[in-house]
């Protein structure tokens, strides 16, 4: 008899919009996802890749198994069998070089879960290692430590009261396609033309024309990579329109004169030959951001990747705080999630450690390294190299910089553990993978920036349990870590109390379940002790609440002078570190103007992509969308007498890919774009692997003299090449830029 279906409620954990769901099921099966129209936030919102994960998911390709390779070919294992060889290589690991030897990288996946992160930092302080890695290098971590040294912790991320605003500028974001970033605000087109009719003067300042600029405001050109210059020119002529808070600054920041100082020699003229916005546009704008009541500014990765994303940050920062918009109502807000998080984190120690790295002297940010150094600290022998590594919901290789590099750093682990639902690029190249559940087999909160931070805006609560089973063998990744703590003999968290409760939950709780099921920790009481302490009720009742339960609304003047912790409690517009920083902008600026005529390579976001790991369903690689493409402006094809679909050859200072290129006008002339996350031709997924696309991230250096200095970010955006029709050694077939010896062809066993 055929199963009756039923409709269950959700929520998406693919990126920050976190979308509410009408899942219709049929016994264990995903029949169709639907955007749930009544959600208290979301209301009816939702994208392709949201609506279309069950084919993600459903994959013949998902790890079901624990597989280990041997050689070139992988073959299932039994979980036991893998933890009790994981576990013994850490041992022998620790003991022959110390903990730190063990390093773990942190991918966006793990980011959109509660448990995953924790855990995963529990079992890093169970191994007693520092050696932590996060996409932040890649993303955001420019404004957590512009925000460290600004307001004492880096999660204190003021953003846009978008309901508000009467003049918000965008810069490097394109909310449209991407949705925003620090920030949940699902339906971006419709808030943009909301906001646009009812008054608000919108700009959005980028090197392309984009899908975001062409549904609301005024879109301005800008060179990539110079939004420094950009927004030290605005400041220079805010504080020439006399646009300083006086009263606002002198109650509640310090370092004015400082800042004053350093913005007096970047008039709008000098930033111009290098921004190419003209002063008379810069000057309007500043005078549209005065007049308003309430304005902001707000940016993200197109400013944070382009070599300079601290101190732009901290001048846009800046910007927000002396003008009186920061903590006020159409301005920017500091909101609270179920605690306050900063206060809590920053009195034990959380994402505050400023350990250094061994290679290059950085300082953690978020309590992480630079993914940049991570292959010289594999690769450059010494104590504390690295010899063992955990990628959980990641694919470094595909998306941290210089990635031949990383995988000949990636080649000589003596151990490489990937947690994961697919075998992409970095897992097929590892030695074990582990099968975890996706987000609709696993219960959940919003991830940490809605739940601790209050990043909404428009502040809700929301539970959502597993809707669907695991099947095979998946698990977890809470279970995973616990047991392979047990298995290296340490103790999550670095507590054997801990270890011994979360044995002993797990254990009960998995006498309650079926015979067939896996072992797993109790996730949902977890989350409600969660919930609990924080007081905000039981996970059970938050689920009754299947669209989302509305909180209270943020506030203005709820920040400057009560949750600003930096050591005397005021805003510091001036941190010593970020100042040093500025010494080398002269220099930065004469390069500018050195290399006018040369090629900038920027990213472009699609919506069926999230990063890596979107390419191996069908219909998001169909026809056109086999490959990505070079992009460029007609003019430029004209003048390097190239023709659309050619193939051409782009070559940075350390590598060059072979791929196809499609002209866009959208584009400023002198700026290539190269959307990031392919080049999956020798994993093991069956549909991205017969792509074509190629790895724009062969095309970005690593190394610590290639990171930014205050935050380690890698350089993935504004990227100097030279563009010529394609000729030579690389072979057209593989399109990949790597040498064909250098690309192991793995196989997998039929028993799986
Ligand atoms: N050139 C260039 N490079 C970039 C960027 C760019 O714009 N240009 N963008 C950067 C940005 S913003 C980021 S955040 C990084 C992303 O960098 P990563 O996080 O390294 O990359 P993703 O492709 O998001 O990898 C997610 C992985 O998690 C797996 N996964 C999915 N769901 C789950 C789950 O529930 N559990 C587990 N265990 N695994 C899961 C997926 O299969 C995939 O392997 O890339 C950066 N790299
Ligand atoms: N469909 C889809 N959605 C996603 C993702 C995805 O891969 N696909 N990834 C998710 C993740 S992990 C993140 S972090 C967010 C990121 O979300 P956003 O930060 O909004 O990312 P992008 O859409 O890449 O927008 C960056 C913009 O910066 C511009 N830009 C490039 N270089 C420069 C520069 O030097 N200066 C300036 N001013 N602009 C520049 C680009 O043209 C682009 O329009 O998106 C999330 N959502
Ligand atoms: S925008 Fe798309 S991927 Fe993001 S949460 Fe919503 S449905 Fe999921
Ligand atoms: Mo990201």
């Amino acid at each position: 008899m055929p199963e009756q279906t039923r409709t269950e409620h959700t929520f998406c954990r693919i990126c920050e919009s976190l979308c509410g769901l009408e899942v219709e099921m049929s016994g264990n099966k995903v029949l169709k996802i639907r955007p749930d129209n009544n959600h208290v936030a979301t209301r009816g919102f939702g994208c392709p890749k949201g609506l279309k994960q069950h084919h993600l998911f459903n994959s013949p390709d998902r790890l079901k198994y624990p597989m280990q390779r041997e050689g070139t070919t992988w073959k299932r294992v039994s979980w036991d069998d893998a933890n009790q060889q994981i576990g013994a290589k850490v041992k022998q690991i620790i003991e022959e070089n110390g903990p730190d030897s063990i390093a773990m990288y942190v991918g966006t996946a793990a980011g959109f879960s509660v448990l995953h992160p924790a855990f995963a930092q529990g079992f890093m302080d169970a191994i007693g290692s520092k050696s932590m890695y996060a996409t932040a290098s890649q993303d955001c971590g420019n404004k957590f430590s512009a925000a460290y040294h600004m307001y004492g912790f880096p999660f204190t991320q003021p953003f846009p009261d978008l309901f508000k605003t009467n003049c918000m500028i965008v810069v490097g974001a394109n909310p449209v396609i991407s949705k925003w970033s620090f920030l949940q605000v699902p339906n971006p087109s419709k808030h943009l033309k909301e906001m646009e009719a009812r008054g608000c003067k919108i700009y959005f300042i980028d090197p392309r024309k984009t899908e975001s600029t062409k549904i609301a405001g005024e879109h301005v050109f800008i060179r990539p990579g110079t939004d420094i210059f950009f927004y030290l020119a605005f400041l220079n002529e805010l504080i020439a329109q006399q646009g300083i808070n006086e009263e606002r600054v002198a109650q509640h920041m310090k370092g004015l004169d400082t800042l004053k100082e350093l913005a007096s020699h970047w008039t709008p003229e000098k930033a111009e030959t290098v921004t190419h916005i003209p002063a008379k546009i810069l000057r309007e704008m500043v005078a549209n951001y005065l007049k308003a009541n309430g304005a902001c500014m707000y940016s993200s990765t197109g400013v944070n990747m382009g070599a300079n994303g601290t101190l732009a940050f901290w001048i846009q920062e800046c910007i927000n705080a002396i003008s009186g918009n920061l903590d006020k109502s159409g301005g920017t807000l500091v909101s609270k999630g179920v605690i306050d998080f900063p206060k809590f984190a920053s009195k034990n120690g959380i994402l505050t450690k400023q350990d250094k790295s061994r290679i290059g002297n950085f300082t953690k940010v978020n309590d992480a390294f630079p993914g940049g150094v991570l292959a010289d600290e594999i690769l450059s022998p010494g104590k504390k190299q690295i010899r063992a590594l955990f990628v959980t919901g990641g694919n470094p290789l595909i998306t941290m910089p210089n990635s031949n590099r990383l995988r000949e750093a990636f080649g000589k682990l003596d151990l490489l553990v990937s947690l994961d639902i697919l075998p992409g690029e970095t897992a097929s190249i590892g030695h074990f993978m582990l099968p975890c559940t996706s987000p609709l087999q696993r219960p959940d909160l919003p991830f940490i920036f809605p739940l601790m931070l209050g990043l909404q805006a428009k502040p809700y609560l929301q539970a959502t349990k597993r809707i669907v089973e695991p099947e095979g063998e998946q698990r977890d990744e809470a279970t995973i870590y616990l047991d392979l703590a047990k298995a290296a003999g340490v103790s999550l968290f670095g507590s054997k109390i801990a270890q011994r409760l979360l044995e002993w939950a797990k254990r009960r709780h998995t006498k309650k379940l079926p015979a067939s099921a896996q072992p797993a920790l109790p996730q949902e009481s977890i989350l409600s002790l969660l919930l609990r302490i924080t007081r905000q009720g039981s996970f059970k009742k938050l689920l009754t609440k299947k669209h989302g339960a509305i909180q209270e609304a943020h506030k203005e003047n709820s920040f400057l002078g009560q949750r600003v912790y930096t050591a005397d409690g005021l805003v510091n517009l001036a941190p010593e570190k970020l100042v040093e920083q500025t010494k080398l902008l002269e220099l930065l600026y004469q390069k500018e103007l050195d290399t006018q005529s040369r090629f900038k390579l920027i990213t472009k976001r699609a919506v069926t992509t999230h990063n890596s790991w979107t390419h191996n369903f069908e219909e998001f690689v169909a026809n056109e969308r086999y490959t990505n493409y070079l992009y460029m402006h007609t003019q430029d094809m004209e003048r390097l007498g190239l023709e659309n679909k050619q193939l051409v050859d782009v070559t940075s200072a350390t590598a060059t890919v072979r791929l196809p290129i499609k002209f866009l006008d959208d584009l400023m002339p002198g700026t290539v774009a190269l959307p990031h996350g392919w080049g999956h031709q020798h994993s093991l997924l069956s549909v991205a692997g017969k792509t074509k696309g190629v790895n724009v991230n062969i095309l970005s250096a690593d190394g610590p003299e290639n990171l930014e200095r205050a935050s380690g970010m890698a350089h993935l955006t504004g990227i100097l090449v030279d563009i010529a029709p394609a000729a030579g050694p690389l072979s057209p077939d593989s399109w990949s830029g790597l040498p064909q010896d250098k690309l192991p062809s793995f196989t997998i066993l039929e028993d799986r």
